[in-house]
């Protein structure tokens, strides 16, 4: 049973059974409106508790059956909350695990909801381009009032137990999850009733006007391009300007209006993709993955520092060697610099700080590391470099230490070939800031076992990171793709486009930065050193253009000297006639006749080439799916997620498309850039990436 019904004295207690995150799939709809009824007619019955078995109260409506027959068919949510919230015996939600969406959604509609400390509650559905759809819009506004339901419901955010006891969402916080429910529901009993949530009015009348409009305002410059949150605020305003049912028939439409969008189908392709991504069809399921409770980091500058301070975040304590007393101090400086900021923006708190430093070791000699699970090496991208360290590490490692790179191109094979442990050898590669970026790039090579690749991959989810398995080439799946996005924007400005179009046109698509500000933002200077190395290993057939080259000699280095493709005030870019006359002589120099583009075909030639790649990639097995590259974009290069990531939003927009521009530009651009064989498969059989 889906539902299981029980009698706890005069208290009946339905536990919601259908792993893994009991959601309301149409079994437990039924099962909970059965039970529901049957409580209601038992005459011994006082009170109804409604909790989760298992690890988890409710995660929300069932992703997997929406605009499936079976979304159609049974009760509807709304069924199911209009029993509880009718009921003439006090009904109570009893939460552990997480309450999310439209579980968070039927608690709303108990008289009272109680929780264990450390469940979470939620309205994630924005995540998902989609707003809470049975009432949770109209009901959490009257509970926690207005400006924290707008924060609450736009942000997804799942809020810790204690902080929803503090906002009045949950009445109490209990020891035991079913005792405890109980009790409650009897003191109900015994007191009488609050009345339903839809019925109380004061937190949502009298409300400012100004509070939306500011809301708006700041929304918008964080969501750039989302449907989801600007409908969510609507929503909210609307529980405070109509009658409760109005509003609920306002939320009604405005979730069917998002359910039909592009944004929706992106978003749940890019949920499902995630989770997919941890999955690696070749590992037997006899492979546990084993905890890694310890960790050396190799290189204590800005990216070992970074990912030190992931792991010491996430409770793990880490040693950070390097190579003297001096770079020691100077990485350690960096790092409580940072946690410092965060502590002045509020974003963690000083106790959190000193326990994340108190997890933090500093050594100079590999001597000193002692026995750890794993070693991430991010030393210079040097191979001889770090072959010896990889030696080195190998010397001094007991036999069970992974020994992963940071390296985000370098031969994984070649750096496992500096040791004696090539099995326990795999790519790591975080993205910078790593303490931000979420991606976790892990690379297989040749002799990687699968219990190395099963313990990274588990890895992440302990260090809040989201991880992708790649093979082993230049670049891996990301930065092999990244050359053929800043290439053919180069190729673009030469032929005629402009810095502020190609980078509008990216951030208007919803980049979280133009490729051409980006680099204005790393320093073109870094990019002129790196360019001179591609140089020499360039294909015969193929160029760069010297674009970049001219800007520096010019002193235009990026914002570090207030000129790179723009002029800065500040942060603030303005577009920039002396830089346009760079660009212009680098055309002429190069023969190449400017000409004006539209906005369509400077987004397609952004993305295309480099989707063109990525076939490449599926094809070699580089990349297992298609959605593995989707993830990596989102998490590791901004690619916004409710366009579903690169390969998602391609096939979305046609894969003859990405294929006419591939056979345009191979031709100019060299042999590289061909059509990937897949590609033309895949659009000679009319299939998507899926058939692939
Ligand atoms: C909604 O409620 C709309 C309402 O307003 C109603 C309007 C009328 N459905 O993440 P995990 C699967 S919208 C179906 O690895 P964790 C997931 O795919 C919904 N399946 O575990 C995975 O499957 P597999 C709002 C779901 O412990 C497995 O469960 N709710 C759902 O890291 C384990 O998931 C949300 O957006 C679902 N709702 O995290 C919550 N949820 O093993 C979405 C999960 O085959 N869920 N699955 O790969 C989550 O945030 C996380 O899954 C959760 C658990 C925190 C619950």
């Amino acid at each position: 049973m889906s539902v299981d019904y029980a009698i706890e004295g005069d208290v009946a207690v339905l536990t919601i059974n259908h792993p893994p995150v009991n959601a309301l799939s149409l079994v437990v709809r039924e099962g909970l409106k059965a039970g529901i009824q049957k409580g209601l007619a038992d005459q011994n019955v006082r009170a109804i508790v409604v909790l989760g078995g298992g690890r988890t109260f409710i995660a929300g409506a069932d992703i997997s059956e929406f605009g499936t027959e079976k979304s159609r068919q049974g009760p509807r949510l709304q069924d199911i909350q209009r029993a509880l919230e009718t009921s003439p015996k006090p009904t109570v939600a009893a939460i552990h695990g997480t309450a999310l969406g439209g579980g968070l959604e039927i608690a709303l509609a108990c008289h009272s909801r109680v929780a264990v400390a450390s469940a979470k509650l939620g309205l994630p559905e924005v995540k998902l381009g989609l707003l809470p759809g049975a009432g949770g819009t109209v009901r959490t506004p009257r509970l926690i009032g207005v400006e924290a339901a707008l924060s609450l419901v736009t942000s997804g955010d799942h809020i810790p137990a204690a902080k929803a006891h503090s906002l009045g969402l949950v009445d109490a916080i209990i020891d035991d999850l079913r005792s405890g429910g109980v009790a409650y529901a009897r003191k109900l009993v015994a007191e009488g009733a609050p009345p339903p949530v839809i019925e109380r009015n004061e937190k949502v009348t009298g409300v400012d006007p100004a509070l939306f409009r500011d809301f708006r305002e700041k929304t918008a410059k964080k969501s750039r391009g989302q449907l989801a949150p600007a409908k969510i605020i609507d929503c909210i305003e609307a529980a405070c300007t109509k009658p409760a049912a109005e509003a609920l028939a306002f939320e009604t439409a405005a979730f069917q209006e998002l359910f039909q969008s592009d944004q929706r189908k992106a978003l749940i392709h890019y949920f499902f993709a995630e989770r997919e991504a941890r999955k690696i069809p070749d590992i037997p399921e006899s492979v546990q993955p084993q905890k890694i409770g310890s960790v050396a980091v190799i290189g204590a500058g800005l990216m070992g520092g970074g990912i030190g301070m992931v792991f010491a975040n996430a409770g793990i304590p880490v040693t950070l060697l390097d190579v003297s007393d001096e770079a020691v101090a100077k990485g350690r400086g960096i790092i409580e610099k940072n946690y410092a900021t965060s502590v002045s923006r509020g974003s963690m708190t000083q106790a959190r700080m000193d326990d994340a430093l108190d997890r933090m070791r500093f050594v100079t000699k590999y001597e000193d590391i002692g026995p750890v699970d794993l070693v991430v090496e991010a030393a210079f991208e040097d191979m001889d470099l770090k072959k010896k360290i990889f030696t080195e590490l190998d010397r001094v490692m007991p036999d069970k230490t992974i020994l992963g790179s940071n390296t985000s191109s370098l031969n994984i094979d070649e750096i496992a070939s500096a040791t004696k442990r090539p099995d326990k050898v795999v790519g790591v590669h975080f993205f910078s800031p790593a303490n931000v970026m979420k991606l976790q790039e892990n690379v297989r090579g040749k002799a990687t076992s699968h219990q190395t690749l099963a313990d990274v991959m588990a890895l992440a989810k302990d260090i809040g990171k989201v991880a992708v398995l790649a093979g082993n080439c230049d670049g891996f799946i990301g930065n092999r793709m990244l050359q053929y996005y800043t290439g053919e924007a180069e190729f673009m400005l030469e032929e005629g486009a402009t810095p502020e179009q190609i980078d509008r046109v990216a951030e208007s698509f919803g980049m979280a930065m133009g490729p051409l500000a980006m680099r204005d933002l790393a320093g073109m200077d870094t990019s002129v050193r790196i360019r001179a190395i591609r140089r020499k290993t360039l294909p015969p057939d193929e160029r760069m253009t010297d674009i970049v080259e001219r800007l520096v000699e010019a002193g235009r280095y990026g914002q570090k000297t207030g000129k790179g493709y723009y002029r800065y005030e500040g942060r603030t870019r303005i577009a920039d006639p002396e830089a346009i006359a760079i660009i212009e002589d680098a055309s002429r120099a190069a023969g190449v006749k400017r000409r004006a583009f539209t906005d369509e075909e400077v987004l397609y030639r952004l993305f295309f080439p480099m989707v063109n790649e990525a076939a490449k990639e599926l094809e070699e097995g580089i990349a297992i799916r298609a959605s593995d590259i989707d993830v990596v974009w989102v998490n590791g290069y901004g690619f916004p997620a409710h366009r579903g990531g690169p390969m998602f939003w391609a096939e979305q927009v046609g894969l003859d498309k990405v294929l006419d521009t591939s056979r345009e530009l191979a031709p100019r651009r060299g042999v590289r850039w061909a059509p990937a064989k897949l590609l033309e498969r895949l659009v000679a059989e009319g299939k998507g990436w899926s058939k692939a």
